[in-house]
């Protein structure tokens, strides 16, 4: 029911670098066709810089690490109706056969599993606002998985005061990649404060091995690596997007698993293309910059 593909499990065997990548942003983040064309620049970022990538999907009942062409065009069709299926509905799904896209507590359940440590999304979920009880499934898996997770910190659709709250409870490392400061997906900047800062993929990778000698919750770490300036939405185009899908979600009542992606795909219609463009910039710095790491942990087991 879980299969590695043999790429990607004769790298894993060897201690060669791979980078996990999640399916989600693919089926539920981005509109066709954009999702296909991101999906293969992503594979290709992985392994311009040195690493195996391995995007993550179940199909048909299989949990996939490491998807075939055939399989990413899948994912990336609207008319294939894949679910979302964050970690709790793995078991699920496998056993009755169901098909879905895995967000990132989803995926870096797999790659774990896989043996894969590296792993690169767009935004992390988080604590959603306005509700007490919307927590994203990823920072639990963050919480007990020791996997990388490279990202553009939390969307800025969440109440991100309270996501590194509990990143802080949970024990999860959080460094900014080149800034002091917590970015926002879209934007650079959240305004608040990350605990530690890394320059280069050694340092990332350094923080990685020590932090798995010592974390005694079995903890992952959060790499937090800002949309490049020239693809950063103009935030008061973002706040004011952000304040209008809010209430478009209240009115329309969409809940839980349907909030993030409503969300997104009410800034993709409205913005311009200014938030597609950030995403894809965004994603693409996060898979590139995880191969990076992924190639200096390789070379430090050796
Ligand atoms: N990054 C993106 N687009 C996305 C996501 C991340 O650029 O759509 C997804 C991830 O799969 C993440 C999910 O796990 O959003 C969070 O969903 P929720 O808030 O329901 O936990
Ligand atoms: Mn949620």
């Amino acid at each position: 029911m879980l299969e590695v593909r043999d790429e990607v499990a004769a790298a894993v065997a060897a201690g060669r670098p791979v980078v996990a990548l999640e399916s989600t942003l693919l089926a539920q983040g981005l509109p066709a066709p954009r999702n296909r064309e991101v999906a293969a620049r992503l594979e290709r970022a992985v392994r311009d810089a040195g690493a195996v990538p391995a995007t993550i999907a179940v199909l048909d009942g299989v949990a996939r690490v490491g998807l075939a062409g055939a399989e990413l065009d899948r994912v990336c069709d609207p008319a294939a109706g894949l679910v979302k299926l964050s970690r709790r509905d793995l078991g699920p799904a496998m056993a009755t056969g169901a098909s879905g896209a895995t967000t990132v507590a989803g995926s870096v359940a797999l790659a774990h599993a896989a043996g894969i440590g590296v792993f690169a999304t767009g935004g992390l979920g988080g604590v959603h606002r306005d509700t007490v009880w919307d927590v994203s499934a990823d920072l639990g898996v963050l919480a007990d998985t020791p996997v990388l997770v490279v990202c553009s910190g939390a969307k800025s659709v969440l109440d991100l005061p309270a996501t590194l709250e509990q990143l802080e409870t949970r024990s999860v490392p959080v460094f900014g990649y080149r800034t002091d400061r917590f970015p926002a997906f879209y934007l650079r900047d959240s305004g608040l404060e990350v605990p530690w800062r890394a320059e280069g993929p050694e340092e990332v990778a350094a923080a990685v091995l020590a932090h798995r000698r010592v974390a005694s919750n079995g903890s992952g770490v959060l790499l937090a690596n800002p949309v490049p300036v020239e693809h950063e939405m103009d935030r008061q185009l973002h706040d004011r997007l952000l304040v209008e899908g809010e209430e478009l979600v209240r009115r329309r009542g969409v809940r839980g698993k349907d909030v993030t992606p409503a969300l997104l795909a009410y800034f993709h219609e409205r913005s311009g293309g200014a938030s597609l463009a950030a995403n894809t910039a965004l994603v693409l710095g996060n898979a590139q910059l995880a191969a990076e790491v992924a190639v200096e942990l390789a070379r430090g087991r050796r």
